[in-house]
C-alpha cells in the first residue's frame, strides 16, 4: 500500500507543530460543576524511543489529562484500554501494528488522550475516565516497546458525567461534522460517533484546492498536497462512544481541512484514502 509520505510524516513526527498555550478552563461556565481530577503524564527521551511515563492509578470520571513533553521531539499520549488480562508486550505489539494498518485485537481499544506536542510543550485536554486497565504510549515512533509505555489502573464506578463546550467536531465513517468552530483557540467537545476509531487532523487549506484534489493529491502519494502540513495539528484516537474536550486552535480565519488517518479495526487503508477529509471554513 502506498503511504502518503507527508502526511506520515506529520502525523507520526510533526515537528513545526504550532501549539496552544496551556490554558486549563477548570469547570468555569460548565454546565456542570463537577470537581475534575487531574492526572499528569512526562515523555521523555529514551534510547529506543520516547517513554511515556504516569500515574499508576486514578479514580473514574471527569479528569484532566496533561502531557508535559520533555522528549526533544514532538510527542504524543495515546491511551489505550485493554479488556482482560494482557502483557505490555501484548499492548506495544498491537500499538505497533495499529500504526501499519494492521487489524486490532478484540480486547484492544483507543481510549483517547493528548494529541501531538512539541519539544518543552503542554497541552491538557478533559475525559470521562470509565474504570478499567490502560496503558499510555507515545505514537510518534513507527514501532514502540513494551518498556515506554506506563500502566494506568482506573478504579471506581462507571461515571454519569457529561462534557460540554461551545463548539463540537463529530468524526464517524467516513466523515467529519463540525459546528461553532471560530478563529483562535476553541474549546471543542470532540466525539467518535461512529464505529471504527477516529482521530481528527487539521491543516489550512492551502490556496483554492477542493476537497477532492486534497483527496486525489493523499491517494496519489504526491509529496506536497494542498495542505499546509507545518501548521496541522492531531488529535488522539478516540474509539466508538469516546468523547473528549480539546483544544484546537484555528490560527487565521479561512478554509481548513479534516482529515483521518486511523485504520479500520479490521485493518486496512488509513481512512483518508476512503474519503475521511471535510472542509471547514472558520471565520
Ligand atoms: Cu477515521
Amino acid at each position: 500500500m502506498k503511504v502518503c509520505r507527508a502526511v506520515l510524516r506529520a502525523v507520526f513526527l510533526v515537528a513545526l507543530l504550532v501549539l496552544v498555550p496551556t490554558a486549563v478552563a477548570a469547570c468555569g461556565g460548565d454546565e456542570t460543576s463537577d470537581e475534575s481530577q487531574s492526572i499528569v503524564f512526562i515523555a521523555s527521551n529514551a534510547d529506543n524511543g520516547i517513554a511515556v511515563t504516569g500515574p499508576p492509578t486514578a479514580e473514574s470520571g471527569r479528569t484532566e489529562i496533561s502531557l508535559n513533553n520533555e522528549s526533544e521531539k514532538a510527542a504524543d499520549l495515546q491511551l489505550l484500554r485493554v479488556e482482560g488480562d494482557h502483557s505490555a508486550d501484548e499492548v506495544a505489539a498491537a500499538l505497533t501494528g495499529a500504526t501499519r494498518g494492521q487489524p486490532l485485537p478484540d480486547w484492544f481499544f483507543a481510549g483517547g488522550g493528548v494529541g501531538l506536542t512539541g519539544p518543552g510543550e503542554s497541552q491538557t485536554v478533559t475525559q470521562i475516565l470509565e474504570p478499567g486497565t490502560y496503558y499510555a504510549f507515545d505514537t510518534n515512533s513507527r514501532t514502540t516497546s513494551p518498556e515506554l509505555g506506563s500502566e494506568l489502573t482506573v478504579s471506581g464506578d462507571p461515571s454519569d458525567q457529561t462534557l460540554e463546550a461551545d463548539a463540537t467536531v463529530s468524526a464517524f465513517e467516513y466523515d467529519f461534522k463540525a459546528d461553532g468552530l471560530t478563529t483562535g483557540d476553541n474549546e471543542v467537545l470532540f466525539e467518535n460517533t461512529g464505529s471504527q476509531p477516529h482521530h481528527v487532523i487539521y491543516a489550512p487549506i492551502v490556496g483554492d484546492a477542493t476537497r477532492s484534489e486534497i483527496e486525489k493529491a493523499i491517494r496519489e502519494d504526491q509529496a506536497q498536497p494542498p495542505i499546509d502540513l507545518e501548521n496541522e495539528r492531531a488529535t488522539a484516537v478516540l474509539d466508538s462512544g469516546g468523547r473528549q474536550l480539546v483544544d484546537l486552535d484555528f490560527a487565521e480565519p479561512g478554509r481548513y481541512a479534516l482529515l483521518c488517518f486511523v485504520s479500520d479495526r479490521q485493518g486496512g487503508p488509513p481512512h483518508a484514502f476512503k474519503g475521511m477529509i471535510a472542509e471547514v471554513d472558520v471565520e
